[in-house]
């Protein structure tokens, strides 16, 4: 990766800053530095918002991205910013439903390839799903930005690019996708989805895992697996359940699975921002 492919070059930066040898540390470093201790109350989330503001200088994240990322960032705050018991579970039925998959795909949009695309990356490696770039406000720069930028991280197949296949009932832009890719996906997890795009992935007959702050959102509405927590904390621990269950059989698999109550977990995340102390 050079600089100018993740944005980098204008801030006088290279991937030979960094420490590793492919510049995935020169970029995260830069993402990542801000002069705050990390024993600041805040720490987390000054971080994430410098992640995604250094998202839309690299060209990956776009303006709206900000104040999507505002949004959920009250919802967080309102959660006590932290993982409740009903997103772990689900984190935990979403793994096993990627473990059983059989042509699993990760979506990805500009804002979690700023926040999470090491995390994304691992999750791909290790339940064995495809990554595709599926943009809301789609660009040719931004689909080779974000592509670039996943590679850069240690991706080594990103699909989206070749669009060659439609979701139905979606306008032109927004519905392109890759025929061997989410098309053709059993499952798929769709992290900060459009409400649109979700219930016409839904009408696709796909396990449609979804991961959004706002539970009265459409899109963890209309999924099969809702995940209301932070894509920051949601994805690490899709993959430590992930590892944990690597060796479990399919009806292990199959009943965590068929445990987990998608308007169970909706309303305990509703009671926790209602009632919740903060
Ligand atoms: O990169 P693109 O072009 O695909 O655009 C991506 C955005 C997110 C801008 C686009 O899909 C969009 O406009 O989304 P919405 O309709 O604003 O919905 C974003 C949802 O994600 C909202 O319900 C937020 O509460 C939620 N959200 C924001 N930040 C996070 C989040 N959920 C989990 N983790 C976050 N960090």
């Amino acid at each position: 990766m050079t600089g100018s492919e993740d944005g980098l070059e204008d801030k006088g930066e290279t991937e030979n800053e960094g420490d590793g040898a492919n510049g995935n540390e020169a970029s995260r470093s830069e993402a990542d530095r801000i002069d705050v201790p990390e024993s600041h109350p805040r720490y987390e989330s000054l971080l994430t918002r410098h992640r995604i503001e250094h998202g839309v200088e690299a060209g990956i994240t776009s303006k709206q991205g900000l104040i999507a990322q505002g949004r959920g960032e009250a919802f967080d705050y309102l959660l006590g910013e932290e993982t409740i018991p009903s997103a772990d579970a689900a984190e935990r039925a979403a793994a096993a439903q990627l473990l059983l998959a059989d042509h699993p795909v990760l979506s990805v949009n500009g804002n979690v390839a700023a926040l999470v695309p090491d995390e994304l990356v691992e999750l791909a490696a290790v339940v064995d799903a495809a990554l595709e770039v599926n943009l809301f406000n789609r660009t040719d720069e931004r689909m080779e930005a974000i592509a670039d930028h996943l590679r850069a991280h240690g991706a080594e197949d990103v699909k989206g690019l070749a669009a060659d296949a439609r979701i139905p009932g979606l306008e032109h832009e927004r519905g392109k996708v890759d025929a061997d890719g989410i098309y053709e996906a059993d499952v798929v997890l769709v992290p900060l989805e459009d409400g649109d795009r979700a219930a016409a992935l839904g009408e696709m007959d796909k396990v449609e895992i979804v991961i959004d702050l706002n539970p009265a959102s459409r899109s963890p509405r209309v999924a099969t697996i809702p995940i209301v927590d932070n894509v920051i904390r949601a994805v690490p621990t899709i993959t430590a359940h992930a590892r944990e269950l690597a060796d479990a059989d399919t009806d292990t698999l199959e009943r965590i699975v068929d445990e987990f109550d998608a308007d169970e977990a909706l309303a305990a995340a509703e009671e926790r921002i209602r009632n919740g102390e903060f």
